[in-house]
């Protein structure tokens, strides 16, 4: 089967509320989605770079730079790869993990419609529905963080991650730990401390936290073990980890007890799997962290999620907690006990609205 044509659609869409985080606060998120078109089927494909290089050195810019000038010249108007053709390919170029994953996701979208299975089950995904959570930014003051907290709650989410920076850190946690004295709750502080200011966070031990994520810079692995030396709490790392390697490094330093897998921050769904593969041969849990998704990466998500090492619960809400309107014609919703059903129809399981794309998109490219 040929791949007769790719496009691109750079997209912004308003996020129902704002997004407040220790690198910033998004409230128009952009992201580019890539169609794979082969053999009268459509493959779709998210890439959660945002507009700005805050949480990563990749943007939506340098995706589509990347996307056009190299990566999908080495598949439009050839057959299409397997993973392990498609991976050779990207692993010539350096970095840019965000928009190889995006490209891959669309790929694993399509082959799933070809072989008539979901990407969960193409994975080795186990679970009919996946444990999540809900993440919630920086409030302005304590008050508002509890109200948000307990709409979140009466919601049905079984799980809560604050965001937290210098300043914003121990005071806030332990006023949502003494509302709610025995809700599972994390923090997250996307490297805003360094060793020594993070002797702040020695506090956040007697709160009885499911983990504390990236308190240090994203290329200081040795701090992130020193820091753990001290806590009881187990330190999880996100933007620390953009390859399998790194995982490994990580575990085997102790630099972290729990890894956050996010396809886009390691590449894509190959990697994310091998990730979550030696994480459990090591006993280390992993789970599902989100960028802000449309239905489309939320899809893939929860493929990704569905697979046995993720016992912890994953930053994927239901989609109502996004935006208003999405661009897929599935919805997501959380089921009780704070689940979300992981999709069973072949590929990601979603049909773009394309009305609803039309609205959001900036900008389109095709080849
Ligand atoms: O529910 O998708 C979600 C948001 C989860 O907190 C979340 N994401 O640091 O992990 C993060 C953060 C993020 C959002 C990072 C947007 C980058 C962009």
């Amino acid at each position: 089967m040929n791949i007769d044509r790719i496009t691109l659609h750079h997209l912004s869409m308003r996020l129902k509320y704002p997004f407040e985080t220790s690198f910033g606060r998004i409230q128009q998120r952009e992201c580019i989605l890539v169609q794979i078109q082969a053999g009268g089927l459509s493959g779709w494909g998210e890439c959660v770079a945002d507009r700005d290089p805050w949480y990563s050195s990749e943007t939506t810019g340098t995706a589509w730079h990347i996307l056009k000038d190299h990566l999908i010249p080495q598949l439009v108007g050839k057959s299409l790869p397997t993973a392990e053709e498609f991976q050779a390919g990207a692993a010539r170029i350096r970095g840019n993990a965000m928009a190889k994953a995006s490209l891959e996701m669309a790929l694993w979208d399509l082959w799933g419609q070809v072989e008539g299975k979901s990407v969960a089950q193409l994975l080795g995904g186990v679970r009919s529905a996946v444990p999540v959570g809900v993440s919630i930014g920086l409030q302005p003051d304590i008050a508002a963080l509890l109200d948000v907290v307990a709409k979140f709650v009466a919601e049905g989410y079984g799980r809560v991650k604050l965001k937290i920076k210098p300043g914003q850190d121990v005071p806030l946690a332990a006023a949502v730990r003494r509302a709610y004295p025995d809700l599972p709750l994390q923090v997250d502080a996307n490297s805003a401390y360094t060793l020594e200011s993070a002797a702040a966070l020695l506090p956040l031990d007697d709160l009885d936290l499911l983990l504390i994520e990236q308190p240090l810079a994203e290329d200081d692995l040795w701090d992130h073990r020193q820091l753990q030396a001290r806590l009881r709490t187990p330190i999880c790392l996100d933007e620390s980890i953009t390859s399998p390697r790194h995982a490994a490094q990580a575990l085997e330093m102790k630099a972290a007890r729990i890894i956050n897998i996010k396809a886009g921050r390691v590449g894509g769904l190959s990697q994310a799997v091998q990730i979550h593969d030696l994480c459990t041969a090591a006993g280390a849990p992993v789970w599902c962290g989100g960028m802000l998704e449309t239905g489309v990466g939320r899809a893939s998500n929860l493929a990704l999620a569905a697979l046995p090492g993720f016992t912890l619960p994953g930053d994927i809400s239901a989609s109502d907690r996004y935006y208003e309107q999405d661009i897929t014609e599935q919805g997501f919703t959380l089921n009780p006990e704070s689940t979300i059903t992981v999709p069973t129809a072949p590929g990601l399981g979603i049909t773009v609205d394309t009305a609803a794309l039309a609205g959001v998109t900036l900008a389109t490219l095709r080849f």
